[in-house]
């Protein structure tokens, strides 16, 4: 098939999963243009059947806002039209399937174009939920040909905040290959320079994630086991978390990495994943924990039950329990058999529920689907 996607290309779950999406469709043959603002991370050049479409959105004096949602409309018409696109694929509903929409009625005259928009989390829970952005969420979930959420609860959600019930739940996925235990930890002496074991963070810094959480985690677990945190990504919290850490006195505990592009080399080389979010759809990150073997510390709000097994493959605690996600954290970093045993469990888990090549076929049949019955509706 020929697909056109459109995410947000920059750090972020949707993004991810979106890219890694295309990805493993032009591995199975088929074409993927990604029509976005930026080429998505995570995305080299020159992969076979991949294609690159930028969205350019020229500005005008008389733009206070630059009209993105216009210009990624265009094209995405555009692109269609040119390459003969099946369908298009929108991760985060706004401004994508709005969007979407728009192309679909552009290319009405000449022939049908469907899409599907997949539904991530604080597209519903926070943005989509906000007043200025409901009716249009609302709005561009109904016409939408085909909808799938990450996660049973954002399927939930969806029926109850927007009255919406035909999401498809198609869960994340993670590539098993790419993402996969280091047992040496071979490089993690460079990263912890007294060899002491790592903890990991990453996020994008949101007040969502709760970071300020990682820290006061650390400052607890240093009482009784020597560790060293790992802080991956950037964004809004990211500062505060520095100041804390200072006023904690565990700055030289902690080093904060910023973005960074190759996180399967990194994530292998923790012990443990803190995961302190006030919410996750998912949590995309605890999967790319558990594919590597490190046991996630999570917290039990939204969708994680749906990936964790509590006690089994990783952990969850309540939504700003620090000092049961430090316990948590010192058990498994003390207690090496029961990390062995809860790190081979996690890798089992990604890899018989959620690889790439057990979700993928999920979304070629509900493309199949969404064009089949496209066709014999069509004028
Ligand atoms: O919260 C983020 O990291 C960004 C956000 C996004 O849309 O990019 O992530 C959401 O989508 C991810 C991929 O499907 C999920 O794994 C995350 O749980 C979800 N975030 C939230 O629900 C807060």
């Amino acid at each position: 098939m020929k697909v056109g996607i459109t995410c947000y290309p920059t750090y972020g779950g949707s993004g991810i999963v979106a890219t890694e999406l295309g990805l493993e469709l032009a591995n199975r043959g088929h074409d993927v243009h990604f029509i976005t603002y930026a080429n998505p991370i995570r995305l080299d050049p020159g992969i076979p059947r991949i294609h690159y479409h930028e969205v350019e959105v020229s500005n005008y004096p008389l733009f206070q806002y630059p009209p993105y949602c216009l210009a990624l409309a265009s094209r995405m018409a555009e692109v269609a039209e040119c390459y003969s696109l099946d369908l298009l694929h929108v991760h985060y509903a706004i401004p994508h399937s709005i969007a979407a929409l728009l192309a679909q009625q552009m290319l009405a005259p000449l022939r049908r174009l469907p899409f599907i928009t997949t539904l991530h989390g604080t597209d519903i829970t926070l943005v989509g939920s906000d007043r200025s952005y409901f009716p249009i969420t609302k709005f561009s979930i109904e016409q939408s040909d085909g909808i799938t959420g990450i996660s049973e609860f954002i399927r939930q959600r969806t029926a109850e905040v927007f009255g919406v019930d035909r999401v498809l739940v198609i869960p994340n996925f993670v590539n098993v290959e790419t993402y996969k235990p280091d047992p040496e930890k071979s490089g993690a002496r460079r990263l912890s320079p007294n060899a002491e074991k790592l903890l990991i963070h990453l996020s994008n810094f949101r007040p969502v994630k709760r970071v300020l959480d990682c820290v006061h985690i650390l400052a607890r677990v240093l009482r009784s086991v020597p560790a060293h945190l790992l802080m991956v990504g950037d964004g809004p919290d990211r500062g505060p978390a520095e100041v804390l850490a200072r006023k904690l006195g565990v700055q030289d505990r902690i080093s904060f990495l910023g973005k960074q592009d190759h996180v399967e080399r990194l994530i292998p080389l923790a012990h443990v994943l803190l995961m302190p979010s006030e919410v996750e759809a998912f949590g995309l990150v605890a999967l790319e924990a558990m594919a590597c073997g490190v046991p996630p510390i999570g917290t039990s709000a939204g969708g994680v039950g749906e990936l964790i097994t509590n006690g089994v493959d990783g952990f969850m605690e309540a939504v700003g329990d620090v000092d049961a996600q430090a316990a948590r954290a010192v058990q498994l970093l003390t207690d090496d058999r029961l990390h062995r045993r809860i790190a081979a469990a996690a890798r089992q888990t990604a890899v018989s529920r959620f690889s790439a090549d057990s979700i993928i076929p999920l979304y070629e049949r509900y493309y199949e689907q969404i064009c089949g019955a496209t066709l014999t509706t069509s004028p």
